[in-house]
């Protein structure tokens, strides 16, 4: 952080600001890996479903950057590879891990929030995908816009 900190500042401030997204452009990522899903206030990046044998339940996973300058949230997500998607956020209450459904998940202008395994994640009833390949998912935001990402599939060990 340190190092950024002082390359931006021997960069034009506007090169500087151009320069963080271009260095993380997509363009060699590896097959699996899904480019980012920019919309005007959200950035959505490292998008996957945590396909489990049996037609279990599916967990997805990314981070959304608020990129915007208004605080906003999540307030939903639909698929048409899922029966219901959820927002969902686990807990571990004593040692017991539980989940329970949240109306929507806040993420500060500026902020970024990780929808991970054992925190805020997405859960895809009766999943309809294939590990290795890409379901669009559309989340809805708290300011009336929405996001396309494309997820992709994983198995169970998020491989
Ligand atoms: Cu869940």
């Amino acid at each position: 952080m340190k190092t950024l900190l002082k390359l931006a500042l021997l960069l034009p401030t506007t090169a500087a600001v151009q320069a963080a997204p271009a260095a993380k452009a997509p363009a060699k990522a590896p097959p699996v890996k899904t480019g980012p899903a920019i919309q005007a206030s959200v950035m959505v990046t490292d998008a996957w479903f945590r396909a489990l044998p049996g037609g279990l339940p599916a967990g997805g996973y990314f981070t959304l950057k608020n990129i915007g300058t208004r605080d906003i949230a999540v307030t939903g997500a639909k698929s048409d590879a899922c029966g219901m998607l959820m927002l969902h956020q686990s807990s571990d209450k004593g040692g017991m891990s539980s989940m329970a459904m949240v109306s929507k998940v806040e993420v500060p202008a500026g902020g970024s929030v990780a929808f991970a395994p054992a925190g805020f994640h997405l859960m895809c009833d009766t999943p309809k995908m294939k590990i290795g390949a890409k379901v669009p998912v559309v989340l809805t935001l708290s300011d009336g816009t929405s996001v396309a990402v494309q997820f992709v599939v994983r198995n169970a060990k998020g491989k």
